[in-house]
């Protein structure tokens, strides 16, 4: 027999506490299975002290001081640490800059005409990036100058000298920190191949001098391959604008097709919401007895069509497989990034198809119809197309969809937030500025990242958001962590109400916004580097970002994305608190370089914790000591108001974990659904 469970610490989450409960009547195997089959997890990589770098080896050093303390090669566990860490970065940093590399290849293509189906929607945000990137714009038309402008993007990533062009928008303080460092970003491919070759055996040997190259790939991600990203997508795809939507799984609907979006490149999935309109094929759904086709998504690409069309969220990165686990899901289609290789084996517990659709990522299992933006149009109808027959294998007796979906407001940037904080006539941060000087407002968190199954599903993330709005902190959110306080029903205007401390509370009912501002996907933590920009130019809170009460923190992150961003941030001069401690503990070099004389530095710094009061006092004293510093005013409300952390979580039941991880009855189902996969 398997252990005993309880799912309420596997998610807080009512919704994946049901679905869970479900998985175990399916006998599926899920990624809390896997997590608890994988315990004990191994120490040694866990405290970032196992090296493979080299075919001597692999190598690690023991942390009591007993056995080895340095590899066969001589490196020791600093060196090791540093290295693994830097490999990390170099990984998530070119995550997100081929993410921003593959939008520039849609702008190309959209300003060649054609038939694509893209063209520039917001050709004022193109207007000025033509005239930061030099392109000149007077008598062109509007794709003569996307066209300069994305060939410009294009060969920015190999710049091989001076700064990375929007990397020129950092506040000069910060800009002269890092020329003295030597940190300051050129080429996006050439600071990741320069950190992969120093990270190679037998290169840079001195930790600390790899922690600052890895800081420069990661400055080169954030405001370079992250910010063309965001910058590119507005153009293509119109900028945000607050806009209202629901989230988690109960936006699935019974008596239509879902089609779900996962991973994190909006091209494709903006493609699929115009297809789902398309009248010919709301005739086929309707003609296989749905009443619609209902688009919603998993992760970052979620938060991309969400944040422009309003789509529905699904869920976070642990309700990947809970989604499919519903029955409800007829195709799930992915791109890149957190897609776990799992899908296709959960999906067969149904007749769920799962499609892969990157040149970058295959999924053995999965039906891959690539995507490639000259025939984007036809892809995005093929693939709807593909969702209606599977709509008509789903078994309506084995569909379970969790009632669970709360309201929200998303679609904040630092492009419109002057607006909604000002109004047409005081558009600006002024006012913002103003309350956090007069102690209404002690600052502004940035909390982001992803789901980790270390701990309870949200747990960390909804906790750390309470507690902050409670002490009248003003909360900006990405990612996994945006939806997850969208499900917990954050996101509402009315939650400042019944959460924030009275200072806040007043400032959003003053102006009628959350007190928790959704900005977008994981490449959208750009915009947060751009409201920092925006803060110290507008003047009275700092006169650099370092000088900021602000903050951020990544309280469950998993990614190697989230090594890279947290990285930015702290090079960028921003405090930021991580959690659950990634794989630095081997070395108390670079735990002490990291979480303290870097800040020296580049002005911010990490704090490492597996704790997340900790975390929410280690930042909220950083606010206070940066207010201190400004000579700001006191907080007109001591103490904020009192958080129950756990509510969220409502049901306490117990969960049985299936014997095996060998498939199960779902590995079997696979096999059969494979077989009979409709082809084209
Ligand atoms: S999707 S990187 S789990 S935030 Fe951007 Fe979520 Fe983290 Fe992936």
């Amino acid at each position: 027999m398997g252990n005993k469970v309880d799912v309420k610490n596997r998610s807080v989450d009512p919704a994946a506490q049901q679905v869970l409960l479900y998985a175990r009547d399916l006998g599926a195997v899920t990624a809390w299975d896997r997590h608890d089959a994988m315990q004990p997890l191994c120490g040694f990589g866990e405290l970032g002290v196992c090296c493979h770098l080299c075919y001597m080896g692999p190598c690690r050093i023991d942390p009591f001081g007993e056995g080895a303390q340095v590899g066969i090669c001589g490196a020791s566990a600093d060196l090791i640490v540093a290295r693994n860490l830097a490999r990390a970065v170099a990984s998530g940093a070119a995550a997100h800059s081929d993410h921003g590399r593959e939008v520039v290849g849609v702008l190309r293509e959209a300003s060649a005409g054609g038939s694509s189906g893209y063209r520039v929607v917001n050709p004022t945000r193109l207007l000025a990036l033509a005239a930061e990137w030099g392109i000149p714009a007077s008598g062109r038309s509007v794709n003569d100058i996307a066209g300069d402008l994305a060939r410009a993007m294009t060969a920015e990533f190999g710049r091989q000298e001076g700064s990375l062009t929007p990397a020129l928008r950092a506040p000069e303080g910060q800009r002269r920190r890092w020329d003295a460092l030597g940190i300051t970003p050129r080429g996006i491919d050439r600071e990741i191949v320069d950190l992969l070759h120093r990270a190679h055996h037998g290169v840079e040997s001195d930790p600390i001098a790899l922690l600052r190259a890895a800081m420069r790939t990661a400055l080169a991600d954030g405001w370079g391959g992250s910010m063309i990203a965001t910058d590119v997508q507005d153009v293509l795809f119109g900028g945000p604008t607050a806009i209202r939507s629901r989230a988690n799984l109960g936006v699935l609907q019974e008596r239509q097709v879902n089609l779900l979006v996962h991973g994190h490149e909006p091209a494709l999935s903006e493609m699929l919401v115009r297809a789902s309109r398309d009248a010919d094929l709301l005739a086929l759904a309707r003609e296989a007895g749905a009443e619609g086709i209902n688009i919603a998504g998993i992760c970052c690409t979620a938060n991309e069509v969400l944040m422009r069309q309003g789509m529905p969220v699904a869920g976070n990165y642990l309700h990947q497989e809970l989604a499919l686990l519903t029955g409800a899901v007829d195709l799930m289609v992915v791109d890149v990034q957190c897609v776990m290789p799992s899908l296709p084996t959960i999906a067969s517990c149904h007749h769920t198809s799962v499609v892969s659709t990157s040149a970058h990522a295959h999924v053995p299992g999965a039906e891959h119809i690539e995507f490639e933006p000259h025939r984007a149009k036809d892809v995005a109808r093929q693939i709807v197309r593909r969702a209606v027959e599977a709509f008509t294998r789903r078994d309506p007796s084995r569909v379970r969809i969790p009632r669970e979906s709360a309201d929200l407001v998303a679609g904040f940037t630092n492009e419109n937030l002057p607006q909604y904080l000002g109004g047409r006539f005081r558009s600006g941060y002024r006012p913002l500025i103003d309350a956090v000087a007069a102690g209404r407002v002690r600052g502004v968190v940035a909390v982001v990242g992803c789901n980790t199954l270390k701990v309870a599903q949200d747990r960390h993330h909804l906790a750390l958001v309470r507690r902050l709005i409670a002490e009248d902190v003003l909360v900006v959110q990405t990612g996994c962590s945006a939806i997850a306080s969208a499900k917990a029903g954050l996101l509402r205007p009315e939650a400042a109400l019944e959460h924030a401390g009275p200072g806040l509370r007043e400032v959003c009912e003053a102006v009628g916004i959350p007190p928790v501002l959704h900005v977008g996907s994981c490449v959208d933590n750009s915009r947060i580097l751009s409201v920092c920009v925006a803060l110290v130019a507008e003047g009275g809170i700092g006169a650099d970002i370092s000088e900021l009460p602000i903050a951020a923190a990544a309280p469950e992150a998993m990614s190697e994305k989230a090594i890279a961003i947290g990285l930015y941030a702290v090079a960028s001069g921003v405090f930021t608190a991580f959690l659950p401690v990634p794989r630095v503990g081997g070395s108390r070099v670079v735990r002490e370089y990291l979480e303290g004389t870097v800040e020296r530095e580049t002005g911010g710094r990490f704090l490492f914790t597996e704790d997340v009061e900790e975390a929410v006092q280690g930042i909220l004293a950083h606010l206070d000591r940066k207010r201190t510093a400004l000579k700001l005013a006191p907080m007109l409300h001591e103490g904020g108001v009192p958080v129950d952390a756990g509510a969220a979580s409502r049901s306490l039941v117990d969960y049985e974990t299936p014997r095996g991880l060998e498939g199960l009855g779902c590995g079997k189902a696979q096999a059969r659904s494979q077989a009979r996969a409709p082809r084209d």
